[in-house]
Order: C-alpha cells, then sequence, then structure tokens
C-alpha cells in the first residue's frame, strides 16, 4: 500500500518518534503504543522512540509507558493511534510534534494526521500495525507480538465480534508464531478482584429493562466508591447486561466526579449515530458518549427506545427469524 511507505518515509525521517493513545487507554491502545513502539525499537535501534500516555491496569502486564519532556517534542514525529479524534488523545502534547501519523480503525471524528492509514472495518488498530509492519517487511520479534496479539483479542472481545475477519485469525496465527502464549495473556486478563465481581452482583441485581428492548444499569459515583473499585473496572461491566434475548441494545451509565458517561453496546442496530447525538461515537456497535446530569437519563433511554424500536420493526417486515 502505498500509504504504508509514506508513512515509513516518515518513520526514517525523524530522529524522535512518539507514539500516543487515547484517554482511558483500553488494551487495543497500549497494546497498539507498545508494539508499535518495540517494533520500532528493533528496526530503528538508532531512533529514539517512545510511547506516552496513562496506562491500563488490566494490561499492566505488557510493560510501562514513558515519561518525557516538553523538549523531547522538538522536530518530533507523533503517531497517534487507535483514537479518531484529536480531544480524546491522552497527553495533548502530541500538538508539538512536527508532524502527527494517525493510525485507527474507528469511525473518523477529525483529521488531526498529516498522513492517515484509518481502516473503521479493522477490529482492532493493532491488526492494522501488524498488517502494516509486515507490509513493509519490518523485523517483529515476541516482545512486538504479545503487545499486538492481547490488543487484538481484547478489542474483538475474544474473537467474538462482527468485525472479526478471517484476516483478524490469520493475524493472530502469525503474531503465535512469534512464540506468543495465548493461555498466558488470557490468564493476565482473566484475573478479577473481588471487589469488581462484588461489584458485578450489583449490576446483576439492579439493572433496568424497557418495554421497547433497551437494558441499562445506572452507576452513580457513591456506589463505585462503596465497591472500592476504578471507573474504568466498573465501566467495563457494560457487558454483564449483554445476553438477553430481546434486548439487543445495552448501555452501562456511570457517574464520574466530573461527568456522566455512557458506554453503549449493541449486538442489532447500529448506535454509533446515538452516540452522536450526545457528543460521542465510537464504533456501530459498541460507542460512548456523555449526558450532562441524571435528568437526562429518561430522554436518553426514550432515544434508545426509539433505535430499538425502529430496528425491530425493520427486522419484523424483513422476516428475520433470528431472536437478538
Ligand atoms: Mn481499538
Amino acid at each position: 500500500m502505498q500509504i504504508y511507505s509514506q508513512i515509513l518515509n516518515k518513520i526514517k525521517e525523524y530522529e524522535t518518534i512518539i507514539i500516543h493513545g487515547h484517554v482511558r487507554p483500553d488494551g487495543d491502545c497500549i497494546g497498539s503504543q507498545l508494539g508499535l513502539r518495540e517494533a520500532l525499537r528493533i528496526n530503528f535501534p538508532e531512533k529514539k522512540i517512545y510511547a506516552v500516555g496513562p496506562k491500563a491496569m488490566y494490561v499492566a502486564f505488557l510493560g510501562d509507558l514513558d515519561e518525557i519532556s516538553d523538549d523531547t517534542y522538538n522536530n518530533a514525529l507523533a503517531i497517534c493511534v487507535d483514537c479518531a479524534n484529536s480531544e480524546r488523545l491522552a497527553d495533548q502534547r502530541f500538538k508539538l510534534a512536527k508532524e502527527i501519523i494517525k493510525i485507527d480503525h474507528h469511525i473518523p471524528v477529525d483529521n488531526y494526521g498529516d498522513i492517515e492509514l484509518v481502516e473503521e472495518e479493522k477490529p482492532a488498530c493493532a491488526q492494522i500495525i501488524f498488517e502494516m509492519l509486515e507490509g513493509l517487511n519490518l523485523k517483529i520479534n515476541k516482545d512486538v507480538a504479545i503487545p499486538l496479539y492481547t490488543a487484538i483479542v481484547t478489542d474483538t472481545g475474544r474473537y467474538r465480534f462482527d468485525s472479526v475477519t478471517s484476516e483478524t485469525f490469520i493475524v493472530a496465527a502469525k503474531l503465535l508464531e512469534y512464540g506468543v502464549n495465548i493461555a498466558e495473556i488470557d490468564n493476565y486478563l482473566s484475573v478479577e478482584s473481588l471487589d469488581v465481581l462484588k461489584f458485578k452482583g450489583y449490576v446483576l441485581s439492579h439493572f433496568k429493562l424497557t418495554k421497547a428492548g433497551f437494558a441499562y444499569i445506572k452507576i452513580t459515583k457513591e456506589i463505585v466508591e462503596k465497591y472500592g473499585i476504578s471507573y474504568e473496572d466498573a465501566a467495563n461491566q457494560v457487558n454483564v447486561i449483554s445476553t438477553i434475548p430481546g434486548y439487543p441494545v445495552w448501555a452501562l451509565i456511570i457517574e464520574h466526579p466530573a461527568e456522566i458517561r455512557v458506554r453503549l453496546r449493541s449486538r442489532g442496530p447500529d448506535i454509533d449515530k446515538l452516540a452522536n447525538q450526545y457528543g460521542g461515537g465510537g464504533h456501530a456497535k459498541a460507542s460512548g458518549c456523555k449526558i450532562d446530569s441524571w435528568d437526562d437519563l429518561n430522554k436518553f433511554v426514550k432515544d434508545a427506545n426509539k433505535v430499538v424500536k425502529k430496528y425491530k420493526k425493520d427486522q419484523e417486515k424483513n422476516k428475520s427469524t433470528f431472536i437478538k
């Protein structure tokens, strides 16, 4: 692909390359950052390569991010991964870089990159990165493969999402050839603290269902504090209510100290437009947005109901017998 060589030329041109991810990073974000950092380090040992931003505890086994000074950005190239809009990038110092490359798989929100490699159909940003490294014949080793594999396995919900294709498995298979131990990674990803387990119990016993077919759970600050878990750990439980037949759209709505965030998921209708209405976005079946206060929850629930109702009506028309 021509864009691969454009990116390679930029990598060759710069002595310092800084890899950015998004706020509240997930496994794909950290895995893409650390996998790409390692790949660039082994292929260009003379260059200074960093990855910056907050860490994510549940993929802490992948390694640490770097602390760098503002001066490091002088004449540097920033590569931003897994992030559709510049506002959502962690560490806004990417703006200090001389040029910016965006590598992403979300529906684009803004075009902040000087060069952009965006493949919306890919289930994980790490898959795009692996295909690029391979396409450019760059060296890959086990330390590159482990974070990239972890990124793919987390962002695909362990290969369960719509966006997974044969290509995803081909990439995963190739990563295994570099010595990735899938059981070991699965063990790391599967541990769950007692507090999180108890919080799951709260979700299971307090979620709400609407007549239209929307399932949701409201989590106040007090609840997060009561269970003594992080906001991220709490928000990650959105799929606890993902399995109910007749409820193809679900959400976890959580109050952070400064805002109320909605994690919205679907196995039926596209929900990214609904997220757009509330200042968010993401993927067709997995999006996020915000509401201004708990008073707006009813309105959000109504809008979600509309999406589900329309979907069910369309399903009826098409006489789909597949129960979602
Ligand atoms: Mn991702």
